[in-house]
């Protein structure tokens, strides 16, 4: 097993962010935010964030916001809550988020919660356990929490727990682990951990470690990197990582890399992308790997930038 090539992904994410015209690129374009977000945490984890430039970021951010506070994918697209967790997260690793009017960001999110207690994603109403927690962390990180009904959205989170411990997007739908990470980090947050059975959903969980050491995010399915970070978040967050072999599960991420040009595959020999290259890293991270700084496992920011924003005068 090789080490993690850090220098070589820190390269590979600042190609990818200049060129603009890749076929990479293209595909992401209607989701620029969202990549922006993985890109740039990676580079944070790896201590290299002062490699970008900062003013050029944030003027980027601030031109895809509308008037109603929400932010889009890109500019001149329509806003979403997942393209404005991604700009706040952003601006949160730059200490950047005095920027934003956090009252219109704020108004934005509060507007999307239903009478269940449930979040849609945007004006046209899809509901999703994904929109709960973003919900909840944006607002968290912006000091509004108490500006929506947490104890609805709880309540609704728990109405979409599975008798196998998981949770699903809406009621009813199947366990999947990013769904589980979704809604055990909004409980986390919203200090509710204690409505889940721990030994029931750990179970679930480590359940998802594979001969290879990788996890995959239900049953019978294939191991993938990104499932170090949905299924090893959780697993920290309900304190059961214990019950996976965290070795098996960084040799699985190494493997993953491309040792020569930089990037981390969703398994090994496939090709390489800024999502499977930030989860893998944010696993490792979650690992306690040497070099890569710690990641809070319910924010999905470095320990560092959420003490900033919570421990800081
Ligand atoms: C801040 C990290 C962070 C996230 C923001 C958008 C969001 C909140 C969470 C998404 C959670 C989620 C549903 C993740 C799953 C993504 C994924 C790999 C889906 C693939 O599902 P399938 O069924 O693949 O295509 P499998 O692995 O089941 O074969
Ligand atoms: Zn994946």
């Amino acid at each position: 097993m090789g080490d993690l090539v850090a220098e070589k992904h820190v390269q590979y994410i600042l190609s990818v962010q200049k060129k603009k015209d890749s076929f990479e690129s293209v595909v992401m374009e209607h989701l620029r935010m969202n990549g922006a977000y993985w890109g740039l945490t990676t580079l944070h984890l790896l201590g290299k964030l002062d490699t970008v430039d900062v003013h050029e970021v944030v003027s980027w951010i601030m031109s895809c916001q509308h008037d109603e506070g929400g932010f889009g994918g890109n500019v001149g697209h329509d806003p979403h809550i997942l393209y404005t967790l991604s700009a706040v997260q952003v601006l949160a690793l730059f200490n950047k988020l005095d920027v934003i009017d956090a009252d219109k960001v704020t108004n934005y999110i509060v507007g999307l919660q239903n009478e269940d207690g449930s979040f849609s994603g945007d004006i046209w109403g899809e509901v999703d356990t994904r929109f709960s927690y973003i919900a909840i962390c944006c607002l968290s990180l912006l000091h509004r929490l108490d500006r929506i009904n947490v104890d609805k959205a709880v309540k609704y989170i728990i109405s979409c727990q599975n008798m196998d411990g998981g949770f699903g997007c809406t009621p009813g739908g199947e366990s999947h682990a990013g769904q589980i990470f979704c809604c055990v980090g909004a409980l986390a947050i919203a200090g509710s951990l204690d409505l889940v059975d721990k030994d029931l959903l750990g179970w679930w969980l480590c359940e998802r470690q594979v001969k290879s050491g990788g996890l995959n995010g239900r049953p019978e399915k294939l191991p993938d990197v990104c499932y170090s970070w949905w299924v090893l978040s959780s697993l920290i967050m309900i304190d059961r990582v214990h019950w996976i072999s965290k070795e098996k599960l960084i040799k699985f991420i190494l493997d993953c890399q491309d040792t020569d040009n930089g990037g981390i595959s969703d398994r090994p020999d496939d090709a390489v992308d800024v999502f499977h290259t930030y989860f893998g890293v944010a696993g490792l991270s979650l690992l306690e790997y040497p070099g890569v700084k710690p990641i809070d496992p319910a924010y999905a920011l470095p320990v560092e930038v959420v003490n900033r924003i919570f421990f800081s005068k």
